[in-house]
């Protein structure tokens, strides 16, 4: 049985027998080839959808909140907080329920989708809404954090981001090998600084061969890193990545520059047709902020980035799974789409409403 990221890659994480083990049997989610996305980015191409809205609070936040919460209990903390634009604030709860721990959620007010909130709130975390940004809302939890004795969970504490590095783990397990490109969505940066530290720990542990390029996406509205400066006013969308002055800034920018990848933004409207997309054509419900990744990738195939990209049959482990030889690209998906059922039911036509009548129901099938 998996037994959720700490047991099955306790070596690669700072744990001992004597850390209390607080989890949901979170990560060991899904890495689906995606046919429609591969063909639209070209020929020698394939490319997988790590599918983290299965995770236990839909949200790839659990891999992080597992080592957080674990650590916070062995520390002995009785008492947790987080700044939030909604999926931390979710995980922060349900393990904290979990763990018998106090939690203090700050949320942007009327900024988080609707099922993030309502998962803070029946896990029994205090829900604070600021009149204010995500920006506004982790400098306050910061500022009490450091005068009070209250544990942060944001992705500042470093036991997030061990955690949250498994994914990189898994994808190389599921390949065989690290992927040539991993796309991934930038909000407070966190997500991509986990992926790059575990990919180059898993080369160094020989459990991988190569490292991807780091492709990491904001959105238009809320894209500090790709601009070089923070954003007053950030606005999107993706309320997941609606973030001005990301935590993890100079980590990312190391992991895109190391990698020798990049990060860009999207606009609203691609985030949204990618978004739909994935829905109609791979069967994939992801909320909107994760359809950045696949966004992003459609955005650099249509100038054909990756055309110049060429697997070298040396670097290849052979696995000899089906496509083996072509380049593989991981995007990240990283909320379930249930977590914004607003955002689904605006983005297309609403259901007919027609008389209990059979002859009703065939005349609106076309039948
Ligand atoms: C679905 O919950 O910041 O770059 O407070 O929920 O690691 O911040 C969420 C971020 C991408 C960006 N996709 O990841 C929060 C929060 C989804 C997210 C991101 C978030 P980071």
């Amino acid at each position: 049985m998996w037994k959720g990221v700490i047991e099955e890659y306790r070596k690669f994480l700072p744990v001992t027998d004597k850390t209390p083990v607080v989890t949901l049997n979170e990560g060991n989610t899904p890495l689906v080839y995606a046919c429609h996305v591969s063909s639209l980015v070209g020929e020698g191409v394939e490319v997988y959808l790590k599918y983290e809205g299965l995770n236990p609070t839909g949200s790839f936040k659990d891999r992080g909140m597992t080592m957080a919460i674990s650590k916070a209990i062995e520390e002995g903390s009785k008492f947790v907080m987080c700044a939030s634009t909604g999926n931390t604030s979710a995980s922060a709860a349900a393990y904290s329920a979990r763990a018998g721990l106090k939690c203090v959620v700050l949320i942007p007010e009327g900024a988080i989708a609707l099922g993030k909130l309502s998962q803070a709130m029946i896990h029994n975390a205090k829900v604070i809404a600021v009149k204010g940004n995500f920006d506004d809302a982790l400098n306050l939890v910061r500022e009490i954090t450091d005068k009070y004795p209250i544990t942060l969970v944001n992705s500042i504490n470093p036991y997030r981001i061990e955690g949250q590095k498994t994914g990189a783990f898994e994808i190389c397990d599921s390949l065989g090998d690290a992927p040539d490109f991993h796309a991934i969505p930038v909000g407070n940066a966190g997500n991509i600084t986990a992926y790059w530290k575990g990919y180059k720990e898993y080369k160094a542990a020989k459990k991988a061969t190569k490292l991807p390029k780091m492709l990491g996406f904001q959105a238009e509205g809320a894209a500090p890193i790709v601009l070089g400066h923070p954003v007053k006013d950030p606005h999107t969308i993706a309320t997941a990545i609606k973030i001005g002055n990301p935590a993890s800034w100079k980590q990312a920018e190391a992991a895109r520059d190391e990698s020798g990848g990049l990060i860009d933004m999207v606009t609203d409207d691609e985030i949204l047709a990618a978004y739909k997309l994935l829905a109609a054509k791979e069967g994939v419900f992801v909320e909107p902020a994760s359809a950045a990744s696949v966004a992003g990738v459609l955005k650099l195939a249509k100038k054909g980035y990756f055309k110049g990209a060429r697997v070298h049959p040396s670097t290849s482990l052979g696995t000899g799974g089906p496509g083996s030889g072509k380049i593989k690209i991981v995007c990240i998906l990283t909320g379930h789409g249930l977590k914004d059922p607003d955002r689904a039911i605006a983005s297309v036509s609403k259901p007919a409403v027609v008389e209990a009548k059979l002859d009703a129901v065939l005349k609106e099938i076309g039948i």
